[in-house]
């Protein structure tokens, strides 16, 4: 069910947008995580479109507010090289084995583990790659994460393989260090071939506060487009549209679960639809 079902159903009796109404729309914006700011646009956008019905409304001033870019991952005609960034516990390596597993059928997936500060983020890494089949290369704990990106590109080129996706480290206390870091392991791979696509992963059920992080990121790093996890746990799904308004980063994939198959592509239209109907 919608985030604003009971309160269409409810305006749907009059098809006119009053004051109580459109206060009561406000808390139920801010409510689903979709920021102050952008909720009282929202609603001066709303009250302006006199033609449509309110849901109708509603639907087209959302919509508006997603990016316009691309949404399918870029491929490259040789190897297409992923890096998958983000704060510790979003769900990176969950997402680095989704991703795996739905390009495995285009070619083979070579898997690097570059979170070399987490002996178990290694760990689970190999894990995954065991369960779906796909080749992890990995470094001793502590180790440069660069190296595991320059063996990691290495054994793609070994392989043929049509698809590198990188898992990294999230510490986020020195943004320096961090962009740093991206940096390198970028640049490792650049030596040989370009990285397609930088992806962060955002954890939808962090709100507002997983939005200031993705900002933090969006400064470090070249951002492609964003992975949004749990969002099968979060009842507010309108931090999509939070992200999407003021980084202008499209979601490419959605989480919805903790298993293999638990990734979607992310559709502005039914993305929409949901929050409404
Ligand atoms: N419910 C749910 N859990 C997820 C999803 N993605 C990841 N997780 C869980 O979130 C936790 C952290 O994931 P992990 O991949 O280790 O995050 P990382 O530290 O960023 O690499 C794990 O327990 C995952 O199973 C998702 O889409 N939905
Ligand atoms: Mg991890």
């Amino acid at each position: 069910m919608g985030i604003f079902s009971k309160f269409l159903s409810k305006i749907k009796v009059t098809e006119l947008l009053h004051k109580p109404d459109l206060d009561e729309l406000a808390d139920e914006l801010i409510a689903a995580d979709i920021g102050a700011d952008l909720a009282h646009a929202i609603i001066e956008q709303v009250q302006k479109m006199k033609s449509a019905t309110p849901e109708e409304s509603l639907h087209t001033v959302l919509l508006s507010h997603l990016s316009k870019k691309e949404r399918t991952i870029s491929t490259a005609s040789g190897v297409t090289a992923v890096m998958v960034v983000g704060v510790n516990g979003t769900g990176k390596t969950t997402s680095v084995a989704k991703l795996a597993h739905n390009f495995q059928n285009r070619g083979t997936v070579v898997l690097a583990a570059a979170d070399t500060f987490r002996a178990a983020a290694v760990e689970q890494l190999q894990t995954w790659g065991q369960r779906i089949g796909v080749e992890v290369i990995s470094g001793k704990e502590n180790s440069d994460p660069a190296s595991v990106a320059f063996d990691a590109i290495s054994k793609t080129q070994q392989l043929s393989a049509a698809f590198l996706l990188i898992d990294t480290a999230g510490r986020l206390h020195n943004k320096s260090d961090l962009m740093n870091e991206l940096e390198k392991i970028k640049r490792v791979i650049e030596k040989v071939t370009p990285v397609s696509e930088v992806l962060l992963v955002i954890d939808a059920t962090t709100g507002q506060n997983g939005l200031q992080q993705a900002k933090i990121f969006a400064e470090a790093v070249q951002v492609t487009g964003i992975v949004l996890t749990k969002l099968d746990g979060s009842a507010r799904g309108g931090i999509a549209l939070a992200i999407e308004d003021s980084l202008d980063i499209p979601i490419k994939f959605v989480g919805t679960g903790e298993s293999i198959e638990d990734l979607a592509p992310f559709n502005p239209d039914e993305y929409v639809k949901g929050l409404i109907s």
